[in-house]
């Protein structure tokens, strides 16, 4: 979906801005919202906003993801304004309505929101460096801790069982089943590499019902890019894409930094020659999560670690092969090819992980 000028003007005219609107272009490398950079002349001086619909096809109810956001990104200020001595560009900050809300809707019935652009910072599709590995990972694992104590009532399930591995399972099932659009036949192979490894998906939701493992809030879409890491002294600076701040296990968030910060090659990638769990950057993100995190998590939480990578690498590839299956209905793709590349990077990095799980064990 691409809006005109006149269109997006309408938009964010709808939040307070106190500048006037200049241009919007498409921003960013999103799987399911559609976000824009506005420009703005406020007083002579050009500044910035994130101007985004949110998908409704994926949350279905807008209005919990942005009281949820307001909720998070609120304590998250007061948090780092202890922490740090800089906090303009430690979290996302929401525009608001005249009437006091964060988000407004359009014509057409769709939810925007709008942010403080965040200048001098960049997220990366691909991690070039262990460092910034590093520094990445301590933003998730920061990100965690600071939510522990957030007060209040449980966070609403933006999208209910988002990383419940053996629903997503059988959703694939049923997919299967359907064949909707006629794509079974061309993927046996990828079916099979699921199967092979079914009995794995439920491991983390018995040990989180069986106690072992607790319910904490978390992120639960930490790929590479979606923390932004400042241009200047390469820390990581802020979590972003927060649609999916809710309850959750820690391990979620590990494990998607693993599966998108370890991969040297894009997600789509089709020469699968150039997809592998780089080791270096495996061991740069475990050392820096465990460095936030290591005062609250559990032994099973921490046990968990390596596993983690492994088996949201595979819940992904599973939900990038349902979509192909589906006829492409979830993400957003620009070739018909794309979920199913997607997927089959999904499988190759599976098994990179599996052939170095030993040595990812051993740093525990
Ligand atoms: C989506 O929104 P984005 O592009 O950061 C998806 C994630 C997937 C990811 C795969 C709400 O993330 O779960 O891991 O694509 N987000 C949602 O690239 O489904
Ligand atoms: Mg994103």
């Amino acid at each position: 979906m691409s809006l005109t000028q006149a269109e997006l003007r309408e938009i964010v005219y709808n939040f307070i801005v106190y500048g006037d609107f200049l241009v919007g272009v498409p921003f960013g490398g999103g799987n399911v919202n559609d976000t824009y950079q506005l420009a703005f002349d406020q007083g002579g001086v050009r500044l910035y906003y994130i101007l985004q619909r949110i998908n409704h096809n994926a949350f279905r109810e807008p209005e919990n993801v942005m009281e949820n956001l307001d909720r998070v990104t609120a304590h998250l200020l007061n948090k780092i304004h202890a922490a740090h001595a800089e906090t303009r560009r430690r979290t996302i900050r929401l525009l608001r309505t005249p009437a006091g809300k964060p988000y407004t809707y359009d014509r057409c019935g769709n939810c925007w929101r709008a942010y403080v652009f965040i200048a001098n910072a960049r997220a990366y599709d691909v991690l070039e460096t262990p460092e910034q590995a590093f520094r990445i990972a301590q933003t998730i694992g920061e990100f965690q801790l600071n939510l522990i104590d957030l007060p209040g009532k449980r966070l609403h399930e933006t999208i209910p069982y988002f990383h419940h591995t053996p629903k997503r399972l059988e959703a694939l099932e049923r997919s299967i089943k359907a064949d909707r659009v006629g794509r079974v036949k061309d993927v046996a192979r990828e079916i099979d590499f699921v199967m092979e490894r079914k009995s794995e998906c439920a491991r983390l939701i018995k040990l989180a019902g069986e106690g072992s493992i607790p319910e904490r809030i978390c992120h639960n879409d930490t790929k590479a890019n979606n923390i932004l890491i400042d241009d200047l002294s390469g820390e990581g600076l802020c979590m972003i894409d927060l649609d999916t701040v809710m309850p959750g296990l820690s391990l979620y968030d590990f494990g998607d930094i693993v599966r998108s910060g370890t991969n040297p090659a894009e997600e789509d990638e089709t020469d699968l020659s150039k997809v592998g769990m780089r080791f270096e950057m495996y061991e740069a993100l475990y050392r820096g999560y465990v460095d936030m995190t290591s005062d609250f998590l559990t032994p099973a939480e921490y046990e968990n670690l390596p596993f983690a990578g492994k088996l949201i690498t595979l819940e992904i590839g599973i939900r990038f092969l349902t979509d192909y299956l589906d006829g492409d209905v979830y993400f957003k793709t620009r070739r018909s090819t794309q979920n199913l590349d997607r997927c089959r990077t999904q499988f190759k990095l599976v098994e990179s992980i599996e052939e170095q799980m030993d040595k990812m064990t051993a740093l525990l």
